[in-house]
């Protein structure tokens, strides 16, 4: 089922080429991502097909809430090395936003160490580092301590300057940018944590907004971008694995817009 997955992505691919040497095409700019099927749409999934809206958003919640996992937040050490394994190198993490490969071994919090980067972040809702969404493998991954710190807990835009050594990531005073190969997956994060995070299990309701200085409320933005930002990074190899390691090995749930990155314009 997989191959259906990546034909739609290749056929995508061979669209922009054909553009790019001049061939006659359709435009591709604000074109929804196409339906996809997946292995689990008759197992996983199967209360949520052909649903859309906040009937799609409910069903999702109840499924990727239900028979969860939790791990503490000192394990979470050792899942990110599991799922964020760099496929060249074994001995190796890729860190969020640069894009470095760096030892597992330098976890830490020193320069030129990685650490436990919340995607969400964790002071926008108050959660922390308690078992629940802090320790949520869905939304951590190694980051460069330093690139880290940068980001902190400001909510996600386009523009701003360059990141030192953050691999084409960018920051301004109120939002920080990604580099573009971690756009969709940061986007995914997040509007999995919406969904995930509904207020009915003694944690704030997460939502995505149109806002960006946010603070300490359970709101993340800027959604539009965001939406884009899933559009421009269809998911990768490298975020699908980390999605099928979480399920089989730890949380045994999934991050239903890896598998379904449609379902973000179905939802919002
Ligand atoms: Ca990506
Ligand atoms: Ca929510």
């Amino acid at each position: 089922m997989l191959v259906t997955r990546m034909h739609r992505w290749k056929t995508v691919a061979l669209t922009t080429a054909a553009v790019l040497v001049g061939l006659a095409a359709p435009t591709l700019t604000a074109t929804p991502a196409a339906a996809t099927t997946t292995a689990y749409d008759s197992t996983y999934y199967k209360n949520a097909v052909g649903k859309t809206g906040t009937t799609l958003k409910s069903s999702l919640h109840t499924i990727i809430s239900t028979n969860v996992t939790k791990i503490s937040y000192s394990a979470v050490w050792n899942a990110l090395m599991a799922t964020d394994q760099d496929p060249n190198n074994s001995s190796n993490v890729i860190l969020l936003y640069s894009g470095v490969s760096r030892a597992k071994s330098l976890n830490g919090g020193d320069v030129g160490d990685w650490n436990r980067e919340h995607t969400w972040a964790k002071s926008h809702g108050d959660f922390g580092e308690v078992v629940g969404p802090g320790t949520d493998l869905h939304h951590l991954r190694p980051a460069d301590v330093q690139v880290n710190s940068i980001r902190g807990n400001l909510d996600f835009d386009n523009g701003g300057s360059a990141v030192t050594n953050g691999g084409g990531s960018t920051v301004d005073s109120d939002s920080f940018s990604p580099r573009a190969a971690d756009r969709g997956d940061v986007a995914r994060m997040i509007l999995y944590m919406a969904v995930r995070y509904e207020g009915d299990d003694g944690f704030a309701d997460l939502e995505p907004n149109e806002k960006v200085g946010n603070g300490s409320n359970p709101y993340m933005g800027k959604l539009s971008v965001l939406k884009a930002w899933n559009e421009a990074d269809p998911p990768s190899a490298f975020e699908e694995n980390r999605n099928n390691v979480i399920y089989n090995t730890y949380q045994h749930n999934r991050n239903p817009f890896i598998d379904h990155p449609e379902w973000v314009e179905a939802i919002w």
